[in-house]
């Protein structure tokens, strides 16, 4: 089998690229190793910045996204026993959308089965070869038959266990890596938000997230121990405990109901540089976790496919490099910036274990500032609402 650019993973990064570079009649085939269905049914991301929404556009897969998807002018942000809103609309004129991801992988497999692109679906033993020369390959296995592609570039894009990184010879790249000390038991449930925008909640009895998926869908998060299973949290015992740090009115009048998906997530920041070797690129999780606390993880994906298709297009359409070449250190510049924000909220907004007053003092420190100086929320509306991803500077 031939094709110009072999995807490897069909969750956002691996369906967007296909779908960006199918329009602009570059041929692409994605290998992904779990089922449509699987894929369809993990729950995860919900927030998109204005800059996800544009690729979106471009990529024509954003109809169901402007019809169905809730736009938030800001969000607030709860702390001994106060919530302060941080207005994105007026601090910095711009707002995010909340859709979550599983719809836009939805929308996403939708427009590449119409287009008629290929997309193998349950496919093992997915190994990449001869990255560093111009006709690399990807071997899999699919119904027990072995087979090979070959290609002009591999897209890594799957995820933080996928095998693209790990393809990479080991002295070519960089790790780093933070891991926290807590997780985040998230539920799913079909009742209507008591909550018009997302709130962040630092209670002392940990943090909880208050988000929803439509005005008939919440997904709710409180922090738990690394240790915690999921046996361990009956629904009953999540909504006690998220009543208890979200706090207040929304605790009184908060409408609660079964769960349809619980699952406990940890939490790391962890970035491979570069983000390229020969003709394996990585995007997405393959190349970069961040805290889910700044809603960054997707809209990093989004970013990073919006460089490497502009990359490969300028490769097909001029045959040159120069955008190929630079891929990593465009994304890197980005990817950084988003790590650091969401290590900021993350340690702003959790009680870590085993600390002393003095950093009790600094956190609470750091959120009366934020919530006394427009300043400091202007920064922060333009970190949660997404840096540019053209920068004209
Ligand atoms: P993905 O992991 O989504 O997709 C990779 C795909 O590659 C998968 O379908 C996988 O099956 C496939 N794959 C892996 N190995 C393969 C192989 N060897 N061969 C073929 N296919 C292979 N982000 C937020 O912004 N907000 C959140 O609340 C949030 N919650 C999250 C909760 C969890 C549990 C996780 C794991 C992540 C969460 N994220 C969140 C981050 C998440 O949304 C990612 O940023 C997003 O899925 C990134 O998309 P991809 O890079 O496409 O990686
Ligand atoms: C979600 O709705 O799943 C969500 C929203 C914002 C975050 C993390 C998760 O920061």
């Amino acid at each position: 089998m031939r094709t110009q650019v072999a995807i490897i993973g069909a969750g956002p990064a691996g369906l967007l690229l296909g779908q960006l570079l199918h329009r602009a009649g570059i041929d692409a085939v994605i290998l992904e190793q779990r089922s449509r269905e699987y894929v369809l049914g993990r729950i995860r991301a919900g927030v998109l910045e204005p800059g996800t929404v544009e690729v979106l556009d471009y990529a024509g897969v954003s109809k169901r996204l402007h019809s169905d998807g809730l736009t938030h002018d800001g969000i607030e942000i709860g702390f001994e026993g106060r919530r302060h809103r941080i207005d994105f609309k007026d601090l910095i004129g711009s707002s995010v959308t909340v859709y979550g991801q599983t719809e836009i992988t939805r929308d996403l497999m939708e427009a590449r089965a119409a287009g008629g692109a290929v997309s193998l679906y349950e496919v093992h033993d997915v190994a990449v070869h001869d990255i560093a020369s111009h006709s690399p390959k990807v071997s899999f296995v699919r119904n027990g038959v072995a087979d090979t592609i070959e290609c002009d570039f591999i897209a890594g894009c799957d995820g933080f266990h996928g095998v693209s990184r790990p393809s990479i010879p080991a002295g070519a790249l960089t790790l780093h890596e933070r891991t926290y000390p807590f997780g985040w038991l998230g539920v799913l449930a079909d009742v209507p938000p008591s909550w018009p925008e997302l709130i962040y909640a630092n209670s002392d009895r940990g943090f909880a997230l208050a988000s929803m998926r439509s005005p008939t869908r919440v997904r709710c998060y409180v922090q738990c121990p690394l240790q915690d299973r999921i046996e361990e949290w009956s629904d009953g015992r999540f909504w006690d405990e998220f009543r208890r740090r979200i706090g207040g009115d929304v605790a009184e009048r908060m409408i609660t109901g079964p769960s349809i998906e619980k699952g406990i997530a940890p939490l790391r920041s962890f970035v491979a540089e570069p983000m390229q070797f020969g003709n394996l690129f990585l995007a997405g999780d393959a190349a970069h976790i961040v805290p889910p606390t700044g809603a960054k993880g997707l809209n990093l994906a989004a970013s990073d496919v919006w460089y490497l298709y502009q990359g490969l297009r300028e490769f097909y359409r001029e045959r040159s490099r120069a955008g190929l070449d630079r891929y990593s250190q465009r994304c890197l510049g980005r990817v950084w910036k988003a790590a650091r924000f969401s290590w900021w909220m993350t340690t702003q907004l959790h009680r870590f274990p085993g600390t002393d007053a003095f950093h009790d003092k600094i956190q609470a420190a750091e959120l009366d500032y934020l919530f006394s100086s427009r300043a400091a929320q202007c920064s922060l509306a333009e970190n949660y609402v997404g840096l540019p991803l053209d920068p004209r500077s």
